[in-house]
């Protein structure tokens, strides 16, 4: 049965939409896209998920392996650049994990840092396995180089980096909560200690933190999941370690019944936008997603306004 609906979503995938449609990449199942502005092009880093089978992956789980880079000057017609990172190639990786989840990019000094969590072979050093790795590039689109050892007290998944206006950059990621802390700036090391991030809603799971500034604000997103599936929220801070005021929801629990969702946001050609994913193609196995943009907008007061998914 199983098989069947593999071979159904294969099909949906290869034949899915006209181009400049919601989901906005075929041809491969797309997870947890991280948007940047990089020059005049929009570049977009997903999870990559595949579908495990027997001996390679958990059967009914996440399967991935490696990370592709897309890139758009209008939104509307995407290139894919090819793989950029794969676990073969990174030192410090449990080789059969298959667990590349999601990942982030940013420019710095004339390079490119993405940031990828996988399971690390070392767990006594990792706790559970779950570490986070760099690779450097000298372009957005690679090669990109893994760094031989993951970034040292950093336990968790979801990368997220920021680099505020005076330079300073910093680090998200989550591990059942957000964490944040000042990066040094070789961007490969932390720089201080490890911050809880504020007052975020208790109960549930928070995880894909994802910040940006907009005229003084300093957003915090992420998604939050209570009952079934995940809700895009947001809290809100004058500075990027906290503490955050949890302010709004930008997406309601999927509309697919995907249980996961991950966003990024981003100003491009002075119009906001919402990266996020569903499993359109992919409607009877969640694990196999799909990535969407939507345009983003704010209320006079800095509250942004909910995102309704377009339908494809
Ligand atoms: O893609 C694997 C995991 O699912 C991500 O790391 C989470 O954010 C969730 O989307």
């Amino acid at each position: 049965y199983q098989f069947w609906l593999n071979i159904g979503a294969w099909l949906l995938l290869m034949t899915g939409t006209a181009q400049g449609q919601n989901p906005f990449i075929t041809g491969q199942f797309t997870a947890d896209p991280s948007a940047r502005v990089f020059g005049d092009r929009v570049y977009v880093y997903p999870s990559h998920d595949i579908l495990a089978t027997q001996g390679k992956g958990r059967v009914g789980w996440f399967c991935m392996e490696d990370y592709h880079v897309f890139s758009s000057a209008n939104l509307t017609d995407w290139t894919d650049h090819g793989m950029i990172v794969t676990q073969n190639k990174v030192p410090w990786v449990r080789p059969d994990s298959y667990s590349m989840w999601a990942p982030d990019c940013i420019y710095r000094n004339g390079k490119y840092y993405f940031y990828f969590p996988t399971a690390a072979k070392d767990t006594t050093a990792y706790g559970r396995g779950f570490a986070i790795g760099v690779a450097i590039a000298d372009k957005p689109t690679g090669p990109f180089v893994p760094e031989s050892t993951p970034i040292n007290k950093v336990h968790g998944i979801d990368p997220n980096v920021f680099i505020d206006k005076d330079g300073q950059a910093y680090l998200y990621w989550s591990q059942g909560n957000i964490y944040g802390a000042k990066l040094k700036e070789n961007m490969t090391e932390l720089d201080g200690e490890v911050k809880v991030l504020g007052e975020l809603p208790g109960k549930g799971l928070k995880e894909g933190p994802y910040l940006f500034e907009r005229k003084g604000i300093y957003y915090l997103t992420y998604p939050h999941v209570e009952n079934k599936t995940e809700r895009l929220e947001y809290a809100i801070s004058d500075n990027p370690l906290g503490p955050f005021k949890v302010t709004g929801v930008i997406m309601d629990e999927s509309a697919t019944g995907c249980w996961t969702n991950h966003q990024s946001v981003i100003e491009f050609k002075d119009q906001w936008y919402l990266f996020y994913h569903h499993n359109d193609y992919s409607p009877a196995f969640d694990k196999a997603r799909s990535i969407r943009v939507d345009s983003l907008s704010f209320n006079a007061d800095g509250t942004i306004r909910k995102v309704k998914p377009t339908l494809r």
